[in-house]
């Protein structure tokens, strides 16, 4: 699929999504709610593709939806319905990815922009970059996620904070309250992300991925449904040739060339 709004690239196990509407800080329009969940999708599909990266142009990561489009909207079609089959179908499709996403978030991050930077497992900021859940001033409820995410991420007190001022939250703050992995300076940002993904794209992909999914399964869980689940995963992880290939790796005193299977 050729992309208009997002540019999507693969290269070194990578593959890296660039919001790409930066006249409006890459707000989200229809057509790049449908091409990054496409993306995300043929991310998944890709055995070259072992972990992907997504940012945004310019100098921001998203500023949420478009609100020209929000209001051109009109009575056509419910706030509801647009949410389930936009947003959530997003969100869903990088969360259930069994690939680690790094969230390379370089700008404001702003409404259902900060709802998907919430939705990667992994974020390096910008040390320019900011956090805002914007909703609130326009009288709506936080969402794509964000009402699951944010507690979760930083606690209640902070989140419902967060929600009500819409104020935004400096990097730095952000990586105090436990929402970013790491802050660095602006202009470094494209290349430490990259090497965090690099970094993933030669690991044990199948194990990230259960990883990914007993974490978030845990969420709904008591400790001994976790615990059942981990036996049961562990034992998929068990049978894959990176499993063999670590234990022989550390016998024979050698670095470990993981395949992802
Ligand atoms: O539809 C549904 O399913 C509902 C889903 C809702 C999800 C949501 O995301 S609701 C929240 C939507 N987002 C916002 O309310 C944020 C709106 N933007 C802002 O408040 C500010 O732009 C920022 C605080 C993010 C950044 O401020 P600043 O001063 O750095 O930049 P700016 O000058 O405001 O924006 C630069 C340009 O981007 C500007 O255009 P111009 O004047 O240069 O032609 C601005 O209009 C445009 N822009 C920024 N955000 C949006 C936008 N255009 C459309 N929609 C936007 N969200």
């Amino acid at each position: 699929m050729a992309y208009e709004t997002i540019i999507y690239e693969v290269g070194d196990g990578v593959g890296t999504i660039t919001l790409n509407r930066p006249g409006k800080l890459n707000a989200f329009n229809d057509l790049m709610i449908d091409e990054t969940t496409d993306a995300f999708k043929s991310a998944g599909r890709d055995a070259a593709v072992r972990c992907v990266v997504i940012t945004g142009a310019g100098r921001g990561f998203s500023s949420g939806q478009d609100l020209g489009d929000f209001q051109e909207r009109g009575e056509g079609i419910s706030i509801g319905e647009h949410l389930r089959h936009g947003y959530h179908r997003l969100i869903r499709q990088m969360v259930s990815l069994e690939k680690p996403v790094v969230g390379a978030i370089n700008g404001i991050a702003a409404g259902a922009g900060c709802g998907v930077a919430l939705a990667a497992d992994i974020r390096i900021a910008a040390d320019s970059a900011s956090f805002m859940l914007a909703f609130s001033r326009i009288g709506l409820i936080p969402d794509s996620g964000i009402n699951w995410f944010l507690p979760r991420l930083i606690g209640y007190a902070r989140a419902y904070e967060m929600a009500i001022t819409a104020d935004r939250v400096p990097a730095g703050k952000a990586l105090e309250w436990g929402m970013v992995n790491q802050v660095v300076p602006t202009d470094q940002l494209p290349e430490i992300s990259a090497a965090w993904a690099r970094r993933f794209a030669v690991g044990p992909t199948l194990a990230y991925g259960l990883t990914k999914r007993a974490m978030n399964r845990s969420w709904d869980s008591t400790l001994d449904e976790a615990l059942e689940y981990e036996a049961h995963i562990q034992g998929i992880a068990a049978r894959s040739h990176d499993n063999r290939e670590g234990i022989s790796a550390f016998l024979e005193k050698r670095d470990a060339q993981f395949t992802g299977r």
